[in-house]
C-alpha cells in the first residue's frame, strides 16, 4: 500500500513503466491455485483483454478462506437492519466462509453448475452479499439486479443472460414501506423460460404465491452441509454480469473477469481509503450496484476488513439515520454518493450535530461530480475538516476505481476527483482524437488496459467493442469529459452524451448546469436541448427551486440572466421549468434522456420508467405542461 506521496509516486512511475512487473507483483500477495504464465495480452482494436493468462484461482478463498487462519473472529460483515430497533449483525469471516458454503452447497443441490447464470433479486440483507460468494465458490456467473427493479427491468435482465435460476426473498424493506419482491419476480419469471428454480429467502413473512418451481431457502439449507471446495476458475473466467443502462433502452450486460477483477478491486480499495486493521468501513451503495459488488463485497473482504452492509434508507426513521449508524458501530471510512449527500444537505445540521461522528477518518464520493457546495458541507459538517474526502470517478465498466486521491496521501482538491490510479494512464482527448496536453479540457480516454476492465458485454461482443473503443481507436472511452488543471488532477465535468448543438454551438450542458446551481435559490437543475426550427436545438432547464409560486416568474429571468452571464447569451435556456424533482435512476444520476423526451414533448417515447427512483415527477412535467 502508498501511505505517502513518494511511495505513491513511485508505484505510478512502476506501473507506467513496467505495468506487467507492478500488477505481477500485487497479484502474488494473493492465493492462486496455479500461476499465471503471462500477466498482459492486448488488443485494444479487436478488442480484447487478458489478464494473468492461465491463472487458476478462486475469488472466494481470496476473500474468506484465506482470513481464517489469521482473523477467523474478525467481523467480515456488520449488518445494519433497515428497522433501528432489530438488532445488528457481526458476521465473523469464519461464519461468512461457512455460511457461504452451505449456500453453495444448496444451488448446487439445485442443479446449479459452473458456468450457469444465476440472477439474484434480494433486498439488503446478509443473505445477498452471501448468495454472491455462493455463485462465485461454484464459479456460478451473478447478475445482480437491484431490488427496486421492476417487472420489466427484472425479465429483461434474466433474459438477456439466460438465467437458470433465481435467488428472491418473499419481500424487502425499505424506510416505512415494504416491498413485494416475490410478486415482481413472479410475474417477471412468466416471460422468463430459462428459469427454472426460484429459491426464496424469508426475510418479511408476508404472503407470497408459490409456483412449481419455487423452494424456500431456510428448508433447502437444512438440506446441505457447509464444506464446500472453491471451484477452479480460471483467470479469465467470468465471474458476473452485471445490467447499466445506456443511452438506448436495452441495458448493457457488463462481464467481469475473476482475476484481474480480484487484483484491482482489493489494490484500490485498499489505498484509496487507506484501510487499517481494525476500521469499521461503511460504504452505503447497493450491492445491485457495481459500487456493491466491488466496494461492499470483493474489495473490502480480499482485503480481510469489516465491510458494513446497510438495509435502509437516509431518511428512516428520520433524516439522521447515516449519522446514527456512523456514531453507533465507529464508522472509520464512510463512502457515499452526492445525491444523497445533497438530499441530507437540506436539512437542519442539528440532526448532524446529535451524533458523534469523532470516529470518522475517510469520507468518498462516487457515482457523478460532486458540486461544489456538497463538498464542502461533507467537509465541514461530516467530515469536520479533519477527515480527507476521496472523490472516486470509475464506472460500471472500469469494475474499480480510476481515478481518486489516496486519503490523506495524495492532495485532494474540492471537486476534482484528481490523480489517475498507479496503472491508469488517463488522456484528454480533442473531438478529432488528438491527445491533448497540459491544463486542458477534453474527452476523458484511457490508454492501457487495467485489471478490472470489463471483458465484454454478455452476448453483444460488437457493441462491446462500438460503444467504447471504436471512437477513438487505440482507446478505451468512457464517454464523461474532463478538465485537467496544472498538477495533472482531473475533475470530471460529466457525460459527453450531454452536449447540445444551439445555432451551430456545442454546449455541455453540465456548465449551464453549474450556472444554475450557483442561484441561492435553485437545489438541482438539468438542462437539455430541443428541436428548434431556427437554432436546431434549444435549451430547456428543468430546476428544483426553493422559492414559492409567486416568485418563480422573477427566478426564470434571474437564471436566464445568470447563464447568460457566466457562460453566455448563447446558452441562455429557452425555457426553464420548475420542479419538484428530477428524474432518476436508483443510484441518484439524472435520466437526462427522459428530460429530452419530456421537452421535445414525446410523451410516448419515454420507455420504461418504472426503473426510476421517482417515476411520479414524470407525470407532474407531462401534467404541468398540459
Ligand atoms: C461507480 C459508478 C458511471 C458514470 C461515470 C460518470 C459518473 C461516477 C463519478 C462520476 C464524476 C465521480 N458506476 N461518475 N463517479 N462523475 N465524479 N466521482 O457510478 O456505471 O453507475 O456510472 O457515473 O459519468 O461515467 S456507473
Amino acid at each position: 500500500m502508498s501511505t505517502s506521496l513518494t511511495e505513491f509516486k513511485d508505484a505510478s512511475t512502476i506501473a507506467q513503466k513496467k505495468p506487467e512487473e507492478f500488477w505481477g507483483k500485487i497479484a502474488q500477495q494473493f492465493q492462486w491455485k496455479k500461476p499465471w504464465t503471462k500477466v498482459l495480452d492486448y488488443d485494444f482494436l479487436k478488442p480484447e483483454v487478458k489478464w494473468f493468462l492461465e491463472g487458476k484461482l478462486n475469488i472466494t478463498e481470496n476473500c474468506l478462506d484465506r482470513h481464517l487462519s489469521t482473523q477467523p473472529d474478525k467481523t467480515a460483515i456488520l449488518f445494519e437492519p433497515n428497522n433501528p430497533d432489530e438488532p445488528s449483525q457481526h458476521i465473523s469471516y469464519k461464519e461468512l466462509h461457512q455460511r457461504v458454503c452451505q449456500t453453495a452447497n444448496m444451488l448446487i443441490a439445485n442443479g446449479a453448475k459452473k458456468g450457469d447464470r444465476i440472477c439474484i433479486y434480494m433486498p439488503m440483507v446478509p443473505e445477498l452479499a452471501i448468495s454472491v460468494l455462493a455463485c462465485a465458490r461454484i464459479g456460478a456467473i451473478h447478475s445482480v439486479v437491484f431490488a427496486g427493479f421492476s417487472v420489466k427491468a427484472l425479465s429483461a435482465r434474466m433474459n438477456d443472460a439466460s438465467c437458470n435460476m433465481l435467488l428472491t426473498s418473499d419481500g424487502g424493506y425499505r424506510g416505512a414501506k415494504t416491498i413485494a419482491l416475490k410478486e415482481i419476480a413472479d410475474e417477471a419469471l412468466l416471460s422468463c423460460p430459462s428459469v427454472n428454480c426460484c429459491i426464496v429467502f424469508q426475510r418479511t413473512n408476508q404472503n407470497v404465491a408459490w409456483n412449481p418451481i419455487d423452494k424456500w431457502w431456510h428448508e433447502e439449507i437444512e438440506k446441505v452441509g457447509s464444506d464446500c471446495p472453491a471451484t477452479e476458475m480460471d483467470s479469465e473466467d467470468p465471474l458476473f454480469v452485471l445490467y447499466t443502462s445506456g443511452s438506448t433502452g436495452k441495458p448493457k450486460g457488463l462481464v467481469h473477469s475473476c482475476g484481474g477483477y480480484m487484483v484491482y478491486t482489493a489494490y484500490t480499495f485498499k489505498n484509496v481509503f487507506q484501510y487499517t486493521d481494525n476500521d469499521v468501513y461503511w460504504c452505503t451503495a447497493d450491492i445491485g450496484w457495481i459500487t456493491g459488488h466491488s466496494y461492499i463485497i470483493y474489495g473490502p473482504l480480499a482485503n480481510g476488513a469489516t465491510s458494513m452492509m446497510f438495509e435502509g434508507v437516509p431518511s428512516y426513521p428520520d433524516y439522521d439515520r447515516f449519522w446514527e449508524v456512523c456514531a453507533k458501530h465507529k464508522v472509520n471510512q464512510f463512502y457515499t454518493a452526492p445525491t444523497a449527500i445533497r438530499a441530507l444537505q437540506k436539512h437542519p445540521t442539528s440532526l448532524v450535530e446529535k451524533h458523534d461522528l469523532s470516529s470518522l477518518k475517510v469520507l468518498g464520493s462516487v457515482g457523478e461530480p460532486i458540486n461544489d457546495e456538497a463538498w464542502h458541507w461533507y467537509d465541514k459538517n461530516i467530515g469536520k475538516h479533519k477527515c480527507p474526502i476521496v472523490d472516486t470517478w470509475w464506472q460500471t465498466e472500469t469494475g474499480g476505481i480510476l481515478i481518486s486521491s489516496l486519503a490523506g496521501v495524495t492532495p485532494q482538491k474540492p471537486t476534482y476527483a484528481t490523480l489517475p490510479m498507479p496503472g491508469i494512464q488517463a488522456a484528454l482527448l480533442d473531438n478529432e482524437g488528438n491527445e491533448l496536453e497540459g491544463e486542458n479540457e477534453g474527452i476523458l480516454a484511457i490508454k492501457q488496459p487495467w485489471p478490472s476492465i470489463a471483458r465484454t458485454i454478455y452476448g453483444d461482443h460488437e457493441r462491446y467493442r462500438q460503444v467504447y473503443f471504436s471512437a477513438y481507436p487505440g482507446y478505451y472511452y468512457p464517454g464523461d469529459g474532463a478538465l485537467r488543471d496544472a498538477e495533472g488532477n482531473y475533475r470530471i465535468t460529466g457525460r459527453i452524451d450531454d452536449v447540445v448543438i444551439v445555432s451551430g454551438h456545442n454546449l455541455g450542458t453540465a456548465p449551464i448546469e453549474n450556472a444554475l446551481n450557483e442561484h441561492p435559490n435553485v437545489v438541482e437543475s438539468a438542462v437539455v436541448g430541443f428541436p428548434h426550427d431556427v437554432k436546431g436545438n434549444a435549451l430547456q432547464a428543468f430546476v428544483i427551486a426553493r422559492t414559492t409560486a409567486d416568485d418563480i416568474v422573477i427566478l426564470k429571468n434571474e437564471l436566464r440572466a445568470l447563464v447568460s452571464k457566466t457562460i453566455g447569451p448563447i446558452a441562455k435556456p429557452d425555457r426553464v421549468q420548475v420542479v419538484s424533482g428530477l428524474p432518476k435512476t436508483r443510484s441518484g444520476k439524472i435520466m437526462r434522456r427522459i428530460l429530452r423526451k419530456l421537452a421535445a414533448g414525446e410523451y410516448d417515447q419515454l420507455g420504461d420508467v418504472s426503473t426510476l427512483l421517482n417515476p411520479e415527477v414524470v407525470e407532474e412535467i407531462k401534467r404541468q405542461n398540459n
